[in-house]
């Protein structure tokens, strides 16, 4: 994705249509991207926490405390943030009286602690005071949580504890505990802070606090965004009660009632209109996390839809209908534009690091001569299989680091020669995807390959044949962001039509991805066949 630091860009000439503007309150800073009627990003802009708001001393956006397990936020940095970006987009003559809606993405799991009586603080936002003096005093908790934070490994053991164990938890709300998972950060503040949580009145997502901001009012949490915090049963999409019992007292009237995601929440505050000349009917659609809207961006439609995002991590996400959770395989959240369907998301630690690392060690200069390499052997490398753990893994579990090779009598090995590795490399990690994608119910009739290394032919290859689907690529900009803009779009056309409209209806006219690889019937056969022995050698691992 690609990073806007302090910069803005208008890449053409507004029309006349309405607009629709998406935001994303990222990690590292705060984005917009705003389309036109057909899907045309007529401009993007951005504002970097580090370098534009240097005052709240962020290295990455965030704060990490002194057990180098907390990480936070200011809360109000992120609100500061918002004035920053309408004043540059101002300032470029972005014409804010054609925006008919709003909409947003929030790096997920990260919360917000509104203090009693922050609610009476955002109806009477002023078009002339900045947002960061009206809402001085607006929080019960100074250092907002985000999802870098691993400090509450006692809290989530406390709750599988409590709710029968991982996959139990995963059962109900679509993933096991997570440390950085919302329902364990609010376990922790209310058990260490008790002071802190009675004063809170009202819970957000980064994603809802966003939408507050916007409409002056306290925004519910939506229910895709909602999933990411150990305390939504995704299938009923409402808060679940033992969750809830588990995490802390008096939960459920802090957090409100979670909403579908299309949900306008509300008409855009005055001061907007005022201060910046946004149209005085201007909607505010449910805001949602960040993976949520990258899947709209992305425009993951319909089950067998996948996207693979290869960057520092790998991330694997497709739309599903049917939720399959597993303690194991990541998560599972309610689908955003889709409101009765799920989606899932699966993180691969060893991404782009690894795959650079190996390319290294190879001898190969460059992802040219590293795809040479791997033409050099066939496909499913006569039954070596390699596992490359340079970082200790999410998926699967496996905590070691290193490298181990089998032969295809799965024999262990010391080496392989660099046109085995090369291809080993890449056949596992594609087929640690399909094995673990598979778990969940993601089975792919296309695949959107994004990020760095989806710019290599060899690496589309493989992962064509190993997955059994073609490939595309696009020229995608800041997905999360593009994807509340279509967010926007979707959630007021379908209040027009005062039903939820087919998401796939609503973008119809976006630019087409460009299909680059076809599947190879013959590999991806061969690649069939010896997916349970990669999957028997993978346990083998994980059991040490
Ligand atoms: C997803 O579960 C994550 O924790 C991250 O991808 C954050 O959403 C990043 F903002």
């Amino acid at each position: 994705m690609n990073e806007l630091s302090a910069s803005t860009r208008v890449t053409s000439r507004m029309s006349e249509s309405p607009l629709f503007l998406g935001l994303d309150s990222s990690t590292q800073g705060l984005k917009a991207a705003a389309v036109d009627e057909s899907c045309r990003v007529v401009a993007e802009f951005g504002v970097n926490f580090d370098a534009d708001l240097p005052e709240y001393r962020t290295r990455g956006g965030v704060q990490r405390g002194p057990d180098g397990l907390t990480v936070t936020s200011p809360p109000v940095m992120w609100a500061a943030a918002l004035d920053v970006l309408f004043d540059r987009m101002q300032a470029s003559g972005f014409v804010f009286d054609r925006v008919a809606a709003v909409s947003g993405a929030g790096q997920q799991h990260g919360s917000v602690y509104w203090r009693r009586d922050a609610r009476a603080l955002l109806q009477g936002m002023s078009a002339e005071k900045r947002l960061r003096e009206t809402l001085r005093d607006a929080f019960a908790v100074a250092a907002s949580p985000v999802w870098m934070d691993s400090s509450t490994t006692a809290q989530c053991r406390a709750r599988e504890a409590a709710l029968g164990g991982p996959q139990a938890v995963a059962d109900v709300t679509g993933s096991r505990a997570f440390e950085r998972f919302t329902g364990n950060q609010i376990a922790k503040l209310a058990g260490q802070n008790p002071s802190a949580y009675a004063a809170t009145e009202r819970i957000a997502l980064v994603s809802s606090f966003m939408a507050s901001l916007l409409i002056g009012d306290y925004a519910p949490i939506d229910v895709s965004d909602g999933s990411g915090m150990n305390l939504l049963d995704i299938r009923a999409r409402r808060w679940d009660p033992r969750a809830l019992d588990v995490t802390a007292p008096g939960l459920a009237g802090r957090l409100g009632e979670p909403v579908a995601s299309h949900t306008v929440v509300g008409n855009l505050h005055t001061r907007y209109a005022v201060r910046y000349g946004f149209p005085k009917n201007c909607v505010v659609v449910a805001f949602s996390g960040d993976n949520p809207c990258s899947l709209a961006g992305m425009r993951l439609k319909q089950p067998g839809d996948l996207a693979v995002s290869m960057g520092t991590s790998d991330t694997l996400f497709g739309a599903l209908s049917e939720p399959h959770p597993s303690a194991k395989e990541g998560h599972i959240f309610v689908n955003p534009v889709e409101p009765a369907g799920f989606m899932a998301m699966i993180c691969f630690k060893n991404g782009s690091l690894t795959r650079e690392a190996v390319r290294q060690s190879v001898g190969a200069q460059d992802w040219k001569a590293f795809g040479a390499l791997v033409g050099r052997t066939p496909p499913g490398n006569g039954g070596r299989l390699g596992f490359y753990m340079r970082e200790p893994e999410i998926t699967p579990p496996l905590f070691k680091t290193g490298i181990w090779r089998f032969a295809a009598d799965a024999r262990p090995q010391s080496a392989f020669t660099p046109e085995i590795e090369a291809r080993a490399l890449l056949e596992g990690q594609f087929l640690s995807m399909r094995l673990h994608g598979g778990r969940v119910g993601l089975m792919p009739s296309g695949i959107l390959a994004t990020g760095g290394a989806s710019a290599d032919p060899a690496v589309l290859r493989v992962l064509s044949d190993v997955l059994g689907a073609p490939v595309f690529t696009g020229n995608q900009v800041n997905s999360a962001a593009l994807g509340a803009a279509y967010r926007a779009l979707h959630g007021w056309r379908s209040r027009k039509a005062r039903r939820c409209l087919p998401f796939a209806d609503v973008v119809a006219s976006a630019p087409s991805f460009t299909r680059v690889v076809e599947p190879d019937p013959a590999a991806h056969a061969l690649y069939t066949a010896l997916l349970p022995h990669y999957a028997a050698l993978e346990a083998k691992l994980a059991a040490g």
